[in-house]
C-alpha cells in the first residue's frame, strides 16, 4: 500500500476544485437549476463546444424526476419525447400507443452523463440567489454555497457571468422572480410579469412548453416547468418529453445565437 498524506488529499480537493471554479468564471452559458431541462441544456450546449456551468442548490442533480409519480420512480414519455429517450441511451418500454415509460433514475443518470461526459461543468450545492444585470441584460449570475444560504447566514456571494443564463429553477422560477422584483426589465410574457403557473392538464401544458421556451429577458432564457410557470400555462404531472424538449430547444437557440447563425 502507498503511503498517503492526509493533507495531499486536503490539497488536491482544494486545488482541483478552485481550478474549475476560476475556469468557470467566465462562460457562454450558465444554466440555473440542474433538473431535467437544465441537464439536457447543458449537455446539448457543451457537445457544441460552448462553456456551460450549471449551479445547482442541493447536493444532487434530477431535480423532480427521480421521484416519477407520487414516489414511483416510473416515468412517461409521449411519442415526440422518445426521440430524446433513444439519444441519450436510456431503456424504455411502450406502454399503449403514444405513451413510453423509463425509469427515472436510470433517465437522470444519463441526463448526468451525458452532460458531464460532453465537457459541462457541473456545481452542485451551489445557489443561484441573484442575476448581474448591465444596460437592462442579464449578463451573469450570482451564486452562494447553499449550506450557507439554508443556514440563513448573513455571507455575501459572489459573481459568475455569462453570455446567456437559463432560467431552469422549476416550479418556483427563483431566477425570474429575483430579475422581476430587481431589475425592472420587462418579461416577454404577455403582462411583462410572471403569469403564473396553472393546474393539470398535460396536454395543454405539455403542448405550450416549447412555445414557452423563449429568450424571456435581454441574456435570460426560460425552459422547462419554469417556463409554463412564467407564462402562465398548465402544469402536467409526471410526463417528461416536454421537459427534455425545452431543454432542446433553448440549446439550439442559444447555439443560434452564439453562432450567428
Ligand atoms: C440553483 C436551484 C435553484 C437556485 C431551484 O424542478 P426541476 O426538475 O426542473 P425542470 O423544469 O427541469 O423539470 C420540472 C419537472 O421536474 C417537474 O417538476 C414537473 C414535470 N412537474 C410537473 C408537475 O405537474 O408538477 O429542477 C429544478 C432544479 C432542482 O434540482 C432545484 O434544486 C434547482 O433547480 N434549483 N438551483 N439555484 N436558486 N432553485
Amino acid at each position: 500500500m502507498q503511503e498517503i498524506s492526509d493533507i495531499k488529499v486536503t490539497e488536491a480537493i482544494i486545488s482541483t476544485y478552485n481550478k474549475k471554479l476560476l475556469e468557470h468564471l467566465q462562460n457562454d452559458v450558465v444554466i440555473a437549476g440542474g433538473g431535467p431541462s437544465g441537464l439536457l441544456a447543458a449537455g446539448t450546449l457543451a457537445s457544441k463546444g460552448y462553456k456551460v456551468a450549471l449551479f445547482e442548490r442541493t447536493l444532487s442533480v434530477g431535480g423532480g424526476m427521480w421521484g416519477g409519480g407520487i414516489g414511483y420512480n416510473i416515468i412517461v414519455f409521449q411519442e415526440e419525447g422518445k426521440r430524446l429517450l433513444d439519444e441519450i441511451g436510456v431503456n424504455y418500454e411502450k406502454y399503449e400507443d403514444g405513451y413510453y415509460t423509463a425509469d427515472s433514475i436510470e433517465t437522470v443518470a444519463a441526463l448526468l452523463v451525458r452532460a458531464k461526459k460532453s465537457g459541462a461543468m457541473i456545481f452542485n450545492l451551489t445557489e443561484v440567489e441573484d442575476v448581474m444585470v448591465s444596460d437592462g441584460r442579464i449578463t451573469g449570475v450570482v451564486v452562494n454555497r447553499s449550506p450557507i444560504t439554508i443556514a440563513g447566514l448573513h455571507v455575501d456571494p459572489v459573481s459568475v457571468a455569462a453570455k446567456y443564463v437559463v432560467e431552469a429553477t422549476g416550479h418556483p422560477l427563483e431566477v425570474l422572480k429575483k430579475v422581476v422584483a430587481k431589475t425592472g426589465i420587462e418579461l416577454a410574457t404577455p403582462s411583462g410579469a410572471i403569469e403564473g403557473e396553472k393546474s393539470m392538464n398535460a396536454q395543454l401544458g405539455e403542448g405550450a412548453l416549447i412555445d414557452n421556451t423563449v429568450e424571456i429577458a435581454p441574456g435570460l432564457y426560460v425552459a422547462g416547468m419554469a417556463a409554463n410557470a412564467a407564462f402562465g400555462s398548465f402544469r402536467m404531472g409526471p410526463i417528461f418529453g416536454g421537459m427534455l424538449l425545452s431543454g432542446e430547444k433553448v440549446a439550439d437557440e442559444i447555439d443560434r445565437k452564439l453562432s450567428g447563425n
